[in-house]
Order: C-alpha cells, then sequence, then structure tokens
C-alpha cells in the first residue's frame, strides 16, 4: 500500500483556457479575452485600446500605458472566446472523466462570470452555471477542487481600478468569494486561492498596468492579503473547507558544487518559496524585506495586514510541477526558463520537451522532500504533465506512449516520496486532463490531454473528444490506487 486509500486522482484545467462561452450566460469581459494566439516562436499580444482611441498591441512581459483599456479586435483570433467549450460540453466530459474513475476534478471559476465586472453586481445565470457543473460531478461522485483564480481578472476592474494595484480590488474579490462559498458551501469542500501566484506578473493576469518590482510587490501584497482573508472567511462560512494557495514548483540545482552557484540556485529557490512562506508561516521572510530595502520597495500596508496574513494560513499547498533548472553564478550560462522569467542554465544531465522544459521525475520527489521537510502541511499536486504534440492516425487513435512514459516516471516518484519518505501527498490532478489551449503560447498544439479535442491552433475543429492511449492507462492506474504503472 503506498497512496492513502481516500488519494484524490484526478485532472486539472481553468476556466480562461478550457470553458469558453466567454459572452455567453452574462459573463463579462476578463483580461484574458484579449490575449490574442501566439506560437513557439511568436509571443501572444494583449491588444488594448489607449487614451486616446488608438488601437495598440504589447507583449506580456512589457507594461500597457496607464490608462489603457483591453480591447477585442474583431480581425483577430482569441483562444480564450471558444477554448474548448466546456461551456457546452460538460455533461459529456465529465461523463469521460468518470469513466476513468476520477476522484476529484480541477477545475477554476471565471470571476467575470459570476460578477461580470468583478464589482458587486451578480449574474445568476454564472453561478447557475456552476451548480449545473458541480451537481453534474458529484453525481458521479467526483469531487470539485475549486480555484477560486487563475491567471485573469474581470477586464473592468484592470481598466478602472488598475487590477490588483488598487486595494479595492481585494475587497471586491472577497465579495466574490463569499459569494460563492456561500452558494456551493455544500457542494465544494476543496478550493485554492491563486493559481501560480508566484507568476503573477502582467496587465493580463492581474491587470496591472505598471509591472516593475514596486507595482508588482504592491500587487502581490494585495493578493496575500485577499489570499489570508479568502482563508478566515472561507472557514467561518464551512470549517470543513480545505483551502490551499497554489505555486508553480520548478526546483532549481546548483550548475557546479561551486559555492557561487550553491548561492544563485538557493536564490533562485527563494524566489517561488517565499511566496510559501507568506501563505503558509503567515510572514514575509527576513530576505525579501531586506531585498525590499536595497531595492527601495515599499509596501504599502493596512494596519492590520500582518494579523491577517497570520491567522489566514492555507490548510495545504498546491503545486504545478513540471520541469527542474539549475542556476549558474555565470551569467553567460543563463537562458530564461518557463513563464518564470528567473535566470537558469540548462541541465546537462536532464532531456527536454518539445518546448525546452526539462523532464525530471526524481525532481518531483525532491520537490515533495522539500516542500513538506520545510513546511509539514499536507501536498497536493495540482499540476504535472507532458505538452507534446499528438498524431492522429487513420482509425483515428492516438498512441501517446511519450505521455504515458512521463506520467509513469513521475508517479513512481511520487509513490517513493510517500513510502519512503513519509510526505504527506493528499492528491494529484494531471495538467489539461482534456486538451485546452496552452497558456504560455496560446497554441493548440501543445497538448496535454488523455482526452484528444478536434481544434487546431487557428480555432479550427469539430471540437468533437476522443480518447487516447493514455486514457486507458490512466484509468488503470485509478482503479488500482497507483498500484500498476
Ligand atoms: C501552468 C498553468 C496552466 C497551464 C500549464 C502548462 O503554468 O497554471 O494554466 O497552462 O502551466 O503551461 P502551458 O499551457 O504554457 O504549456
Amino acid at each position: 500500500m503506498s497512496f492513502r486509500k481516500d488519494f484524490l486522482w484526478g485532472g486539472a484545467t481553468a476556466a480562461n483556457q478550457y470553458e469558453g462561452g466567454y459572452l455567453s450566460g452574462g459573463k463579462g469581459l476578463a483580461t484574458l479575452d484579449a490575449i490574442t494566439g501566439g506560437s513557439k516562436d511568436q509571443p501572444r499580444m494583449i491588444t488594448f485600446k489607449t487614451k486616446d482611441g488608438e488601437i495598440k498591441e504589447v507583449t506580456r512581459e512589457e507594461a500597457l500605458p496607464v490608462g489603457a483599456v483591453g480591447y477585442v479586435d474583431p480581425d483577430k483570433y482569441y483562444p480564450s472566446h471558444v477554448a474548448t467549450d466546456f461551456y457546452h460540453h460538460y455533461e459529456e466530459d465529465i461523463a469521460l472523466f468518470a469513466e476513468m474513475g476520477f476522484k476529484c476534478f480541477r477545475m477554476s471559476i471565471s470571476w467575470a462570470r459570476i460578477c461580470p465586472k468583478g464589482t458587486d453586481e451578480i449574474n445568476e445565470a454564472g453561478l447557475a452555471f456552476y451548480d449545473a457543473v458541480f451537481d453534474e460531478l458529484l453525481k458521479y461522485g467526483i469531487e470539485p477542487v475549486v480555484t477560486i483564480n487563475h491567471f485573469d481578472i474581470p477586464m473592468y476592474l484592470a481598466d478602472e481600478l488598475d487590477g490588483w494595484n488598487n486595494r479595492k480590488t481585494v475587497d471586491y474579490f472577497i465579495f466574490f468569494c463569499e459569494t460563492i462559498f456561500k452558494r456551493y458551501k455544500d457542494k465544494v469542500k476543496y478550493w485554492m486561492t491563486f493559481n501560480e501566484i508566484n507568476f503573477l506578473r502582467s496587465w493580463t493576469q492581474i491587470g496591472i498596468h505598471q509591472n516593475d518590482n514596486q507595482h508588482r510587490y504592491q500587487a502581490i501584497h494585495h493578493l496575500f492579503v485577499a489570499s489570508a482573508k479568502a482563508v478566515i472567511l472561507g472557514h467561518e462560512i464551512n470549517p470543513d473547507f480545505q483551502i490551499g494557495m497554489m505555486v508553480a514548483y520548478i526546483p532549481s540545482y546548483p550548475m557546479t558544487s561551486n559555492p557561487e552557484d550553491v548561492m544563485a540556485a538557493l536564490e533562485f529557490n527563494r524566489g517561488q518559496e517565499f511566496f510559501i512562506d507568506v501563505q503558509v508561516k503567515g510572514t514575509y521572510p527576513a530576505h525579501k524585506l531586506k531585498w525590499f530595502e536595497r531595492e527601495k520597495i515599499v509596501i504599502q500596508k493596512e494596519a492590520d495586514d500582518d494579523e491577517i496574513l497570520k491567522k489566514g494560513t492555507v490548510d495545504y499547498i498546491g503545486f504545478s510541477y513540471y520541469m527542474s533548472t539549475a542556476s549558474s553564478a555565470n551569467p553567460e550560462n543563463v537562458k530564461y526558463v518557463g513563464g518564470n522569467q528567473q535566470p537558469a542554465v540548462k541541465n546537462p544531465y536532464l532531456e527536454e520537451s518539445e518546448w525546452g522544459w526539462a523532464v525530471d521525475p526524481l525532481g518531483l520527489r525532491i520537490s515533495l522532500c522539500k516542500l513538506y521537510d520545510r513546511y509539514q502541511i499536507p501536498l497536493f499536486i495540482v499540476e504535472n504533465g507532458f505538452g507534446a504534440v499528438d498524431v492522429v492516425k487513420e482509425d483515428g487513435s492516438i498512441d501517446d506512449d511519450y505521455r504515458i512514459d512521463y506520467f509513469k516516471k513521475h508517479i513512481a516518484a511520487m509513490k517513493d516520496a510517500v513510502t519512503l519518505d513519509g510526505v504527506d501527498l493528499i492528491g494529484y490532478t494531471p495538467w489539461g486532463c482534456i486538451d485546452l489551449v496552452s497558456a504560455g503560447t496560446g497554441e493548440m498544439k501543445k497538448r496535454y490531454g488523455f482526452i484528444y479535442v478536434d481544434l487546431d491552433d487557428h480555432g479550427n475543429g469539430t471540437l468533437e473528444r476522443s480518447r487516447k492511449k493514455s486514457f486507458y492507462w490512466y484509468k488503470d492506474v485509478i482503479a488500482t490506487n497507483g498500484e500498476n504503472l
């Protein structure tokens, strides 16, 4: 016996990459509705209108002019608008998840579907949509695991308030949380506040127009306070709620045993552990406060913020794990990794995916050990997977052995962490269990699913679903609680 009896096997998705129906049922616009598709070599672009009415675009890394508003250009293709259309396929999709034996399903609620402007106006049709989805999941005994906010913000809040740079956004977010906590308190037990909180930096993700460190860290402080308030409120509404945080975890190894490289790796790892420290321990770590001092970053806090952070610590750590990286003190070795924009180097011991993500199953065990040794609270792997190009054969079948191989090795590493290291791991939800739009590139070509969806990078296709070889393999993994790999 390795995994606990009630281990949460499932899959993970996000509204903006999967749901579609971007204006259906009273949904308001979200920032991600104004980001185009891209590719490996061509970045996704944010389209916006300046104060003078000029239509322009920038990459996500660039800042938007102050006062610019998001703009949907009728001549461009925006992948979030239809995505892979969960909105119209949820019954069919959930039946497929049930066939695989899912114990849980991770999804996000679109804030702009519940509160079209992000303010205190509620869209009843949006609430009813998620009621129908949760009821459908519960019909099959599948536990919903809900990300409250995954990579976007209602466009009105970005346009009018400068998103998370404005303290008022905290209050609006808590209003949204209260609405969904009360509505779904008997249907949803597992929640997590912000997806990959350590990656949040751009207008599309947090609605800020200037993304220099001063603005970014002020916005992040507001996210921390909002997350802590949500945890406190959620526990008042239903003490059984399990409310976690979510971080993108990419452990970095020193490139060599040169202490300079070791220090570089330590700093890289701190960059993400900072986010866990605040949400699990309830305080800012000393090294970050010193860095703020050196960088002259001044965080505006309200009087009781420190107390809120201390009180609103999370019940579990949710994290995504796709790859590891390596750090070097020598700037000549440096490239940039993932969406993380942190200096890293290629690890000569590891193979990379077509998108340059280093495949490292042992790195997952290392991550589980590091996180559990350091924080001693339950862990939940809420994303993991292999983005690859799938080929549909003449007879319609898809032999994704590369994906099976990736999962086999990663689940074996999880098993070691549980049986040999005593890590308290509560669940595993592979990313994009059904094909969906890539967050990084906006492509459909980069697929993760056990279920194939017929759609290309330009929005052409029947949206028909079909089972890949990995579908049957994962079904058996779940049926044997991870014994058969
Ligand atoms: C994480 C995000 C997901 C997801 C995944 C894969 O960063 O939480 O939204 O998309 O990475 O990334 P990509 O889609 O770029 O391959």
